[in-house]
């Protein structure tokens, strides 16, 4: 280990941390967590010894390999590092860290890059699904710059489209995990949904806020949090999750009508932290959510209902566009998304000898 371990730092649409190619980790899953652990400087607050960014946002970690898949070029495993607590959990996926994935596989040579725009379809091992990044290549190598924004990220960068497909029942086996579009608890009627993430849906306003409030705001609002905490508890096993107590899943979502022009608005807490914009699957879950008749949601959302449906989902830094296209039975079949990512820096991560 005195020699470092190579990794990559990436920005992934809003999110941040390592990615390494699976060989570089070590193959016990223990000493592997105890690894990414002293990586990022957990548990600790401020992960004053780690290169973590004292926020789950930037805690993150991809591990990638190749494919032996027929319709996969490379394997895409995503760990979330707590930052307070000595966990490392795969039972969530990370469609932001999912855009660094292509760009970094291409980087490392586990992808050949086509001239122009490299199609890197990627399996996403914590939920067995397949994403689609379409990744800018000019002269062989990656391209990072580019005009295209994202709501959440200064400046501008090339674009890299996502899309999925067959997300729903991700990781609760079904879109909608209880079968109802509406279930109580605590009280609160609530949609438990999963087209990518698993999410909880409830009205803003019945958990006694506007839903346009700073993400400083809804964290010191212990109350709320409570009442989250509470909800999210009790419906992780309604959800098939089991105990969700040391899991980043069901996320939090409050909804009210948009207030920018978009279709929706949203506060998410993910679960314990409130969430600085929104994750890329969970505003797939949530647009899904605001799209079924009868779900608290579907009463604050502005949108028309057609074969392909544009929805700008607001969130604290701004809005994510997301397009939903339904297939024959009405059912959601594909959603997509512009996210963008940029190579932050590469070397070798080193840990003290005693952590592994
Ligand atoms: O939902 C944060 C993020 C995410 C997850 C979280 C994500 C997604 O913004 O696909 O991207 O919800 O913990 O990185």
């Amino acid at each position: 280990m005195s020699k470092g371990v190579e990794c990559m730092w990436m920005r992934g649409g809003t999110s941040k941390g390592a990615y390494f190619v699976a060989d570089a980790l070590p193959s016990d899953e223990s000493d592997r967590d105890a690894f990414l652990l002293r990586v990022m400087g957990s548990p600790d607050n401020r992960q004053i010894d780690g290169m973590g960014g004292a926020d789950p946002l930037a805690s993150k970690v991809a591990v990638v390999s190749s494919s032996d898949r027929e319709d996969a070029d490379v394997e895409y495993l995503f760990l979330q590092v707590f930052v307070d607590q000595a966990i490392v959990t795969d039972a969530q996926n990370c469609g932001n860290i999912l855009a660094g994935v292509g760009p970094f596989a291409i980087e490392r040579g586990l992808v050949d890059a086509v001239e122009g725009e490299t199609d890197v379809r990627i399996f996403m091992r914590n939920t067995g699904q397949i994403a689609v990044a379409k990744v800018q290549v000019k002269d062989g190598e990656v391209v990072y710059e580019g005009d295209a924004r994202i709501d959440g990220v200064p400046g501008y960068s090339a674009p890299v489209p996502i899309t999925f497909k067959d997300t729903a029942g991700s990781s609760c086996g079904a879109l909608l995990p209880t079968g109802n579009v509406v279930d109580v608890v605590d009280g609160i009627e609530l949609t438990l949904i999963d087209n990518g993430m698993p999410c909880v849906v409830m009205r803003a306003s019945d958990l006694g806020i506007q839903g346009t409030e700073s993400r400083e705001e809804l964290e010191a609002n212990e109350a709320l949090r409570a009442k989250l905490e509470s909800i999210r508890l009790q419906v992780g096993p309604m959800m098939n999750l089991g105990d969700v107590t040391e899991k980043s899943v069901p996320k939090m979502t409050m909804v009210s009508e948009p207030t920018a022009g978009g279709a929706i608005s949203t506060r998410t807490f993910i679960p314990h932290r409130c969430h600085a914009s929104i994750g890329v699957l969970g505003a797939v879950s949530v647009a899904t959510a605001a799209v079924l008749h009868g779900a608290p949601a579907n009463a604050l959302v502005s949108y028309e209902d057609s074969s392909r449906m544009t929805l700008d989902v607001e969130h604290p830094t701004g809005r994510m566009t997301v397009v939903l296209d339904k297939d024959e039975s009405g059912n959601i079949a594909t959603a997509a998304l512009l996210r963008t990512a940029r190579k932050l820096f590469d070397g070798n991560v080193f840990v003290h000898k005693n952590g592994l």
